[in-house]
């Protein structure tokens, strides 16, 4: 069975863009694969973060992963801070990337932009994200768009090493929906919807309430044309509606065209909400079932004790392999 491998940030309530472009994938795929999902703490903190906000997000993550649909029977579920094989590999993987490859990646250019104090951390994210990777012999990363470069200079660390050191890693390859790989802002359409965004009004979170999803989409960006057709360059607003509809409520787009010729923006962007709290209402009803209950740590202590088997024997092929410690008896 091939291997899986795909992680999330805690770094603000998962939205929208995060169920349709990442978690909806992992719960198709954990029937045919050996899947490891992970919530990426340690990625979290390269940017500043609130220490009980940060708390809080992991375990809300983690509920999460299992609201939507991970089944711990079948996939691993762990935290990456309680697995220290990660960071001990992201270190060697540090220093088999060269700086000038990490500077060129777009995610570090874009939250690093007009930042004063950008941290280290920031920069070398990518090789800690390769070791994620890595460690478990990942043959597929499921991920949005946004990921693709970061999986690109994965499979080049892996190459590196391999031609060093001997053949050690797996060449993982990028699975990126062929829809909705990339949903973007309701505020800007141009830009690609996320957590981290300062303005509330532009993703809706899984744990948005029926009004709230109502009015972000009312108040969403479209244009004056009044059509409702999918078009990305010139009607973003709309063609992200369309495809967010259409994911959702599994209608091909044209078919969507077809049945609101002819109609307004107002009846089109009511139903697109209504598809958003119609999926949205289970996932929430259990996700509060899951955050009261104890079941949720007993999941978790199983999957990092299971990533901790896995990961730290990879860890001792790199060292081996490089040389570092001390020949093992
Ligand atoms: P942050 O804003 O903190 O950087 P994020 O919302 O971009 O976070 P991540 O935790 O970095 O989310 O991403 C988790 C997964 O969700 C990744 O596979 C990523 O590609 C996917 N993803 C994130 N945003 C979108 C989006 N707008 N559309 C589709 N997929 C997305
Ligand atoms: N960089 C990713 C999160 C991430 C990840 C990973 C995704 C960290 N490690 C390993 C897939 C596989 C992001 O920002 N979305």
């Amino acid at each position: 069975m091939k291997t899986i491998f795909s992680g999330i940030q805690p770094s603000g309530v998962i939205t929208l863009g995060n169920y349709i472009g990442a978690m909806k994938q992992f719960v198709e795929l954990q029937h045919d694969y050996n899947c490891y999902f992970c919530i990426v703490d340690q990625h979290a903190i390269t940017v500043p973060q609130d220490r009980l906000a940060l708390r809080k997000n992991i375990r809300s993550l983690a509920a999460f992963y299992l609201a939507v649909g991970i089944d711990p029977n079948k996939s691993t579920l762990f935290i990456q801070s309680e697995v220290p094989a990660h960071a001990q590999a992201g270190w060697i993987l540090q220093c088999i990337a060269y700086i000038g490859e990490l500077e060129r990646m777009t995610q570090f250019k874009d939250k690093s932009a007009g930042k004063e104090a950008v941290s280290a951390g920031l920069l070398t994210y990518p090789p800690l994200m390769a070791a994620d990777i890595l460690l478990y012999s990942t043959d597929i990363v499921p991920v949005g768009e946004d990921q693709k470069q970061h999986i690109e200079l994965t499979r080049d660390l892996a190459e590196r090493f391999n031609k060093r050191y001997g053949d050690i890693f797996t060449i993982p390859e990028a699975r990126i929906p062929k829809i909705g790989a990339r949903i973007m802002s309701l505020t800007d359409p141009t830009k690609k919807m996320s957590k981290s965004d300062p303005n509330q009004k532009s993703y809706i979170t899984l744990l948005d309430d029926a009004k709230t999803i109502e009015k972000k989409v009312k108040s969403a960006v479209t244009d004056s044309e009044g059509i409702i057709r999918y078009d990305k360059e010139n009607k973003p607003g709309v063609s992200n509606l369309l495809t967010i509809y259409s994911i959702l409520a599994n209608e091909p787009i044209e078919q969507l065209e077809e049945r609101y010729a002819g109609k307004g923006y107002g009846e089109f962007k009511a139903d697109v909400a209504q598809v958003i709290i119609d999926t949205l209402a289970p996932i929430q009803q259990k996700y509060y079932d899951l955050m009261e209950s104890s079941e949720l740590d007993d999941i978790l202590d199983e999957g990092a004790e299971k990533a901790n088997r896995v990961a730290s024997k990879m860890l001792k092929k790199m060292e081996n392999a490089i040389g570092l410690g001390r020949k093992r008896r």
